[in-house]
């Protein structure tokens, strides 16, 4: 396949992103012979991507907002590197169509669609139409936006309960509530506008059937100026908690090839109706059989690289081509899949008891694995810092394998051999996934990590588990020793004033880090193993940072357990803060709009 004249008309790409993803679209650059440019955070001064650039400009700032999203400064970084084109990456300015306006007014190529068509997939009540148009049915539901809770009735009443109240402006499911009878309505209503309007600044929310059990399945397309569209193959992302994803896959098990058709047949017509240029994915539910369009994201995903594995394309690169305008030398017929691929997400969160509370700092050591089939995508290496101020992501880990069971052991075994210390990780939660029998025989969906995957007796290395209080934090140590010349790894979780700190290991390398980090203002938390849950008492505290958005009850009020008290607005989620006994509101610590940290009390109950 040709595909050496991209680099006469792409000289340089300023990459507008951070992390594991600006890292992966400057090693393609770089193959192909186009010059790389990083933009920069305070924090990022020496972060992989920046050492990883040709040139390198300083944004200012901490916060993504000062910095990734501050379209001033990027706009300066283009003009004075001369970059001509923008790779967005996933997330900051990927999907926004003013940013992708504003820097092709300067005659700079966005590797990205053209605004229009982030416009219309930017909003779910738009994409709904769009995809109809397109004779791709979504979730039967109402293409307009919901004005009362009666409407809601006489929907279900139509369709059956249960129902969902989705954020018109929204996406990724954040703002998404399930209503499973009529006295639940009024509250959902309210509940699903307010959190649209906090999170996508817009109100406007609308109904949809609920579906009980699907898996979520998407389509990964790719389509060139000149009006070519083509179907690369699906990934089953059902694996996943809080509407992060966890692990993906491809091809999806379990998934008849004449689905597989039709569902890339339709991601096709989705896409080419709306004009679309570049990589994109077009999102499904599956469920009996049958597919339902769920939104297109117009962007490359996190997971892209389990469809490069299975088709051997590179996907930064053919985003590059084709804004450079080149037309797709290859047709539908010409794409081969073969073997399976696997992805799981190395993310900076303990996972203890399904919590998975973010845990930034330094990575004091960092073992990658290797070995046959094995990808690693990471953006931090021993000695960087993961920022509470951006997302966690510190690496992707990608295996291939002839079939999924060969796939699934790799991965075992690649997660196995990585050893991340510093900070608690997401990959004994992976660990537990990838070696449950419902993961194994593919029985999982989009709540199966959520509804039946027991994570409360997770070894994260970061605490010691249940039944530890406040009182006696502990921390790890990992020592080697050697019985009659046998030798053993032993994990040993000692008091924490038992312990030197220099030798404290995991857990107090993390607290550390995120003590730095925040310039020492954070107030320490003891283990993340203390959390509402844990303390089983009428204390109750919230188990990670966090800004209260509504406060539910008011001292003398009488509670029962399991009813919510207060809403923690914390990584991107509303999060009911519920009473774990019956009993009175004696005191409420906190109102509306302020700000938690992990453990903080927020009321107590007599
Ligand atoms: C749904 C659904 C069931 N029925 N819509 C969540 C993410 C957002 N993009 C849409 N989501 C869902 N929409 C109807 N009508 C279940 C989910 C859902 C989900 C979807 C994809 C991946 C993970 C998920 C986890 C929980 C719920």
């Amino acid at each position: 396949m040709p595909r050496a004249s991209v680099d006469t008309v792409l000289d340089k790409v300023l990459v507008a992103n951070r992390g594991e993803i600006a890292v992966r679209v400057m090693r393609t650059c770089r193959e192909l012979g186009i010059a790389t440019v990083a933009v920069y955070s305070e924090l990022d001064r020496e972060a992989m991507h920046v050492r990883m650039a040709d040139e390198a400009y300083a944004l200012g700032g901490h916060t993504a907002a000062e910095s990734y999203l501050n379209t001033d400064a990027i706009v300066a970084a283009i003009e004075r590197s001369g970059a001509d084109a923008v790779h967005p990456g996933y997330g900051f300015f990927s999907e926004n169509a003013d940013f992708a306006r504003a820097i092709a007014a300067k005659g700079v190529t966005f590797v990205g669609p053209p605004p229009e068509a982030m416009e219309v997939m930017g909003d779910k009540i738009s994409s709904r139409l769009a995809a109809d148009k397109a004779g791709v049915a979504g979730v039967p539901g109402r293409s307009e936006p919901l004005t009362s809770p009666e409407e809601v009735v006489s929907f279900a009443e139509a369709h059956g309960w249960p129902v969902a109240i989705k954020a018109a402006f929204g996406g990724g499911g954040r703002g998404m509530k399930v209503v499973r009878s009529a006295r639940e309505a009024a509250e959902a209503v309210e509940s699903a506008q307010r959190e649209a309007q906090a999170y996508f600044g817009r109100p406007e929310v609308y109904l949809e059937r609920y579906l009980e059990w699907p898996r979520h399945i998407e389509m990964q397309v790719l389509a060139d100026a000149h009006g070519n569209v083509v179907w690369l193959g699906e990934r089953d992302c059902s694996s996943q908690r809080r509407h992060q994803k966890l692990v993906e896959e491809s091809p999806a098990p379990d998934f008849p090839d004449d689905i597989r058709q039709a569902m890339g047949e339709a991601a096709v017509r989705v896409s080419a109706a709306c004009g679309y240029v570049n990589a994109g994915t077009v999102e499904f539910l599956y469920e009996g059989g049958e597919f339902f369009f769920l939104e297109m994201n117009t962007r490359l995903q996190v997971e892209h690289p389990v469809t490069e594995l299975v088709t051997g394309l590179d996907l930064v690169a053919w985003q590059l081509h084709v804004a450079a305008g080149e037309a797709l030398p290859f047709g539908q017929d010409d794409i081969e899949r073969r073997g399976h691929a696997i992805e799981v997400r190395i993310n900076a969160e303990d996972p203890a008891g399904g919590r998975f509370v973010p845990s930034p700092g330094t990575i004091t050591a960092f073992d990658a694995p290797g070995g046959p089939g094995v990808r690693l995508d990471a953006g931090y290496g021993a000695g960087d810092t993961v920022s509470q101020h951006y997302d966690n992501l510190i690496a992707k880990l990608v295996v291939w394998a002839e079939d999924r069971e060969l796939a699934r052991r790799r991965m075992l075994r690649a997660l196995e051999e990585t050893r991340v210390e510093g900070v608690a990780t997401t990959i004994p939660a992976e660990i537990a996934i990838l070696s449950h029998p419902d993961f194994a025989q593919a029985r999982h969906s989009t709540k199966w990590v959520e509804e039946c995957l027991d994570l409360s007796a997770l070894d994260t290395g970061a605490s010691p588990g249940a039944g530890g209080g406040a009182g006696d934090a502990r921390v790890l140590r990992e020592v080697t020793a050697e019985v009659d010349g046998r030798r053993y790894e032993l994990k040993l979780w000692m008091p924490a004033g038992a312990v030197p700190v220099a030798a404290a290991g995991a857990a107090a390398g993390a607290a550390a880090g995120a003590a730095r980090q925040s310039g020492g203002s954070r107030k320490k938390k003891t283990s993340a193993g203390h959390s509402a849950a844990a303390t089983g008492s009428g204390s109750v505290a919230v188990p990670m940072q966090g800004t209260i958005v509504k406060v539910l009850v008011s001292p003398g009020d009488t509670v029962r357990s399991g009813q919510t008290l207060c809403i923690l607005e914390a990584m991107k989620m509303e999060n009911a803060i519920a009473a774990e006994r019956d009993g009175v509101v004696k005191e409420v610590r906190v109102s509306a709009g302020d700000s938690v940290g992990a453990g903080d009390l927020v009321v107590v109950i007599e």
